[in-house]
């Protein structure tokens, strides 16, 4: 088998087209000096309490939502750590009326988490990123017409617009990343993979970073951290990425029911309708609060009620 190809770097400085050239190729690409060494440190500094005292990852802290030891057993992560973050528009337009209504989607934030890898860190099975639940709708460009059980990661690429993805993700390192203390595996090609091809380890090759390098991968490029085999003593030992990963703005309730909903009323309502106004998780773990929890966990707690989940307190407990 050839040797699949190097994740490209390119600088910050290049031009966005050339940027996003090699993504539609590649399914991703690392952008150097990314986040100015100044930066960096600032949102280190703000990071770094949260870490002290942090459990490590166990295989099933993730309630399994997301395949077996889908986090990496021993590696420690701190949400959210909301940062900046870059996407590509989806432009579409529909009839009100005889008139045609253009729009375009903007983009939010997924979600954020500050990962560290310390040595011993297990390597994370290869992944797409995961999961948005695609309504079907007829609006949808046809290769995103699919079964409502099926997730955002299984679509087939569009050989029009490779660049079209609802997810993408951004990881800056905030540490050097390196073979030995698990820099990220990416397969470059695979965001044009159908779902039925299952990634190889082989096919991976590693993103090695500079701190404040930046990986940015469409959702549909398969992925994953990497073993940390560094000894405690080797200065490069602790791998740190900021994770950040975005979405289409329009996949989302039309009408926020959580935040229109008084939580004194909220705390009333019956399981059933919990369930259909947002309190409880999509398949995959999808809405999830803090570490993984169901806001509805948190609806019924009245010392740790929703509104109050940013404070230090709830942070840096050794909470997961
Ligand atoms: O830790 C990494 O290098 C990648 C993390 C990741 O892909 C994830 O947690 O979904």
């Amino acid at each position: 088998m050839a040797s699949p190809r190097q994740v490209v770097t390119l600088d910050a400085s290049e031009p966005l087209e050339k940027i996003n050239e090699v993504i539609a190729r590649d399914g991703g690409v690392i952008v150097s000096n990314f986040l100015s060494s100044d930066l960096l440190k600032e949102c280190l500094e703000a990071i770094e309490p949260h870490f002290i005292g942090r459990k490590l990852y166990t295989s099933d802290a993730t309630h399994n939502e997301l395949g077996k030891e889908f986090f990496s057993p021993g590696s420690q992560r701190v949400y959210p750590s909301i940062l900046r973050l870059t996407i590509y528009s989806d432009e579409f337009s529909s009839y009100t009326g005889e008139t045609l209504v253009p729009q375009k989607s903007g983009y939010m934030l997924n979600a954020t988490t500050a990962i560290r890898l310390v040595p011993g860190a297990k390597a994370q099975p290869l992944h797409r990123v995961r999961p948005v639940a695609i309504p079907r709708f007829e609006s949808f460009p046809s290769y995103l017409t699919m079964s409502q059980d099926q997730m955002a990661y299984q679509i087939r690429p569009d050989p029009t617009n490779p660049l079209f993805t609802v997810m993408v993700g951004c990881l800056i390192a905030a540490s050097k990343t390196t073979v030995k203390n698990g820099a990220t595996r990416v397969i470059p090609g695979s965001h044009l993979w159908g779902s039925d091809r299952a990634p190889k380890p082989e096919e991976a090759v590693y993103a090695e970073m500079e701190p404040g390098s930046a990986l940015f991968t469409l959702g549909s490029c398969f992925h994953a951290g990497s073993a940390n085999l560094s000894e405690e003593n080797d200065p490069d030992a602790s791998r740190t990425l900021f994770a950040v990963f975005g979405q289409r703005d329009y996949f989302r309730q039309h009408q926020d029911e959580v935040l229109s909903t008084p939580i004194e009323v909220a705390r009333t309502l019956p399981e059933d309708i919990l369930k259909i106004t947002g309190y409880y998780k999509a398949v995959g773990g999808v809405g999830y609060v803090l570490n993984h929890q169901a806001p509805v966990e948190f609806l019924h707690d009245s010392n740790n009620g929703i509104g109050k989940l940013g404070s230090q307190q709830t942070l840096v407990n050794g909470d997961m």
